[in-house]
């Protein structure tokens, strides 16, 4: 077969001193880490969406890159997806890809004949699986979102029609995620959410949402599927107020839904600032609360107020989450999906290689430099530290539940004055701890 980057070879790691563009600098696959090669540290993954089949196309203007992969008929361009997505993540050293469904074969005429048309491709893609077993599948999704029958939300749709029409599409991408391995099941809202209170049953949308996950998952599990759903929170866009606001909107949810067993959070970096939280934020809520999952590596731009999906560079937000990462004890299930886009001005096959090199190497170098946060310890003691009160006397009375208002007025009467109990909170000097962390590396 022949190739569709002939001019790019397989990207070797030559060291942070090489000036090859089309060389990793951090990311060494088979570096082995505490016993893993880092690829199974980092577990990156190719979005099919951006990197397949994302144009440069926008609200201003047409796109500027070639997605069509020398085909015009629909059927023989999501083949050459296929394959053109294979040698990318070959080359790239990539070992996981995600899908939505139409990403991986359009609609056509009907539900049946779509489904029969993503059957087969979807056989294509298990046929290339079994010739490299190397290549696994992240996370599997349903573009319940784009077309108009959609406009009003899918499983939160006032038309109990486009629910059922949703449950039949997520079932079929349900399917496609079992056949090719998948260990994660994503459902990102799309347009679950509301324009105006004004038209909406709020109460209603969300009972129905929580209706379409059980049964996604009673389907799911009835066929054997042993992975993780993941919800991925987003506070806006395309819906002014999406339900899946943020990690702990989320929390709330499955809380009350009792959907907790079953998901975990996807959480995606640029969804995190457009939540006006963190990234670190975001990893933190999710790791606390037992449900860390998997990620959407990428970033916004802080000057601007939509979903910008830039392929992330930023060495300090990546250590900090390499630093949540590692703190969860690393990934299961999960992994690093690239949910980036180069931006639309760099429009040529070379810019999808330096684009994902650029983020790979940011991502190595961030996990490098949240290992040796956690080693040299300062961080972590000095947190350890500052809240000692709570391992002995009334701290530790009142984590062990032994002491009422009552004690706890008692003891404040006899002690006097508190302010004295505390010490600064020291944050410029852990910044810089930080710092020297990350430049000595
Ligand atoms: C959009 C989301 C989407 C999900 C998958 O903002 O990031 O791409 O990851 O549906
Ligand atoms: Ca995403
Ligand atoms: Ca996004």
């Amino acid at each position: 077969m022949s190739e569709f980057f002939p001019e790019i070879g397989k990207i070797p790691y030559e060291g942070k001193d090489s000036k090859n563009a089309l060389a990793f600098k951090y990311y060494n696959p088979d570096e082995i880490i505490d016993g893993k090669p880092m690829r199974e540290h980092l577990k990156f993954a190719l979005s099919w969406w951006h990197t397949m089949g994302g144009d440069g196309t926008d609200m201003f203007g047409v796109g500027t890159a070639d997605k069509t992969w020398g085909q015009t008929a629909p059927e023989a361009r999501a083949k050459a997806k296929v394959d053109a997505a294979f040698e990318i993540m070959d080359k790239l050293s990539i070992d996981y890809f995600c899908f939505h469904d139409r990403d991986l074969s359009p609609e056509y005429g009907s539900l049946a004949e779509t489904n029969a048309k993503l059957d087969e491709i979807v056989d294509y893609i298990a046929e290339k699986m079994k010739a490299d077993p190397s290549k696994k599948l992240l996370w599997g999704t349903a573009k319940a979102f784009d077309h108009p029958r959609y406009m009003h939300g899918a499983g939160t749709s006032p038309s109990a029609d486009v629910f059922a029409y949703a449950a039949a599409q997520i079932k079929k991408a349900i399917d496609a995620t079992i056949k090719l391995g998948g260990k994660g099941y994503v459902f990102w809202g799309g347009r679950e959410g509301y324009e105006t209170l004004l038209n909406t049953n709020y109460g209603l949308e969300q009972d129905n949402m929580a209706r379409l996950l059980k049964l996604a998952v009673k389907y799911a599990r009835s066929k054997g599927y042993d992975g993780d759903f993941y919800i991925e929170p987003k506070p806006k866009e395309p819906t002014k107020h999406q339900y899946d606001f943020d990690a702990a909107t989320v929390l709330g949810f499955l809380k009350k839904y009792d959907l907790e067993k079953d998901f975990f959070l996807n959480i995606e970096a640029n969804h995190a600032t457009l939540a006006q939280h963190t990234f670190q934020h975001e990893l933190r809520v999710a790791r606390e609360n037992g449900k860390f999952g998997s990620i959407d590596a990428n970033q916004g731009d802080p000057l601007l107020g939509w979903d910008t999906d830039q392929f992330p560079t930023n060495i300090y937000d990546a250590t900090l989450c390499m630093y949540e990462v590692i703190k969860a004890g690393g990934f299961t299930n999960g992994g690093l999906n690239f949910d980036a886009k180069a931006r639309r001005g760099s429009f040529t096959p070379e810019d999808i290689f330096l684009s994902y090199i650029a983020g790979m190497d940011t991502f190595a170098l961030g996990f490098k430099a949240a290992r040796a946060l956690i080693a040299d310890g300062r961080l972590d003691k000095f947190v350890e530290d500052r809240y000692a009160s709570w391992t002995t006397g009334i701290g530790k009375d009142i984590i062990d539940g032994k002491v009422g208002f009552e004690e706890l007025e008692a003891y404040a009467l006899e002690k006097g004055e508190v302010t004295d109990s505390l010490s600064s909170g020291r944050q410029e000097l852990l910044e810089a701890i930080v710092n020297n962390v990350l430049f000595t590396l």
